[in-house]
């Protein structure tokens, strides 16, 4: 079984569904609102000037207008969110484009080994291993609750890594690059935990 997911007794299968309290990991408390959470001012990104890129050391394997991101097939995906400042929303609904779809997008049947940056506009970064990302685990998400995101949670595009703590969820997401040897992010080199799984309560640097 996966290690991120919860956990689940063994020998029974139960019909009624997963009780709210085997989906709040440690420490966790539910919310409804949305709260925003930024090291920054939200930047004023207009789609028509928006661009994606895809890097692996000195190459772009692929870059993106909002055109053509949009013509990319896209995936919905129904999640719940754990903040590292406690909070957790369950059952939010975002739609974009899987990273195994960017990948197929570039040609690419395996993705390089290794660790993936993500780069946003105002300079923030996390990194995120690339194991995390595949098998439908990762999505650059467009659309929150089918509407456009809104500016203050990442709009026009973010990465979407829901089963890590939500700072790995870059926000206004620019360019994806692939890292053979890992480095870290902004909070990640700001005594937060390198890998951050809520399950685990990786919240801090030795966690
Ligand atoms: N570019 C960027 N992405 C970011 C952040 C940020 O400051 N800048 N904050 C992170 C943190 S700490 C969290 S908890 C989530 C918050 O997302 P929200 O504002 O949509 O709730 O975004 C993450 N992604
Ligand atoms: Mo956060």
């Amino acid at each position: 079984m996966n290690q991120n997911e919860p956990p689940v007794s063994r020998g029974f299968k139960s019909k009624r569904p997963t009780s709210v309290k085997t989906r709040l990991p440690p420490g966790q408390y539910l919310t409804t609102d949305f709260p925003v959470l930024s090291a920054g001012p939200t930047p004023d990104i207009r789609a028509a000037e928006w661009k994606l890129g895809l890097q692996l050391g000195g190459s772009i394997l692929g870059s993106w207008t909002w055109e053509e991101f949009e013509a990319l097939p896209q995936t919905t995906i129904k999640t719940d969110i754990h903040c590292v400042t406690k909070w957790t929303k369950l059952d939010t609904t975002w739609q974009g484009v899987t990273f195994d779809d960017l990948l197929k997008a570039v040609g690419l049947q395996e993705p390089p080994e290794g660790f993936v940056m993500a780069h946003c506009d105002g300079g923030y970064t996390t990194n995120v291993p690339v194991a995390d990302l595949i098998a439908g685990q990762g999505m650059i998400a467009t659309r929150c609750e089918g509407l456009p995101i809104a500016p203050s949670h990442g709009g026009p595009a973010r990465l979407l890594v829901a089963h890590l703590y939500f700072w790995k969820s870059a926000k206004w997401l620019r360019r994806l690059r692939f890292m053979a040897k890992d480095e870290p992010g902004f909070w990640e080199s700001r005594g937060y935990h390198n890998y951050g799984n809520p399950w685990r309560e990786q919240r801090y640097d030795g966690d």
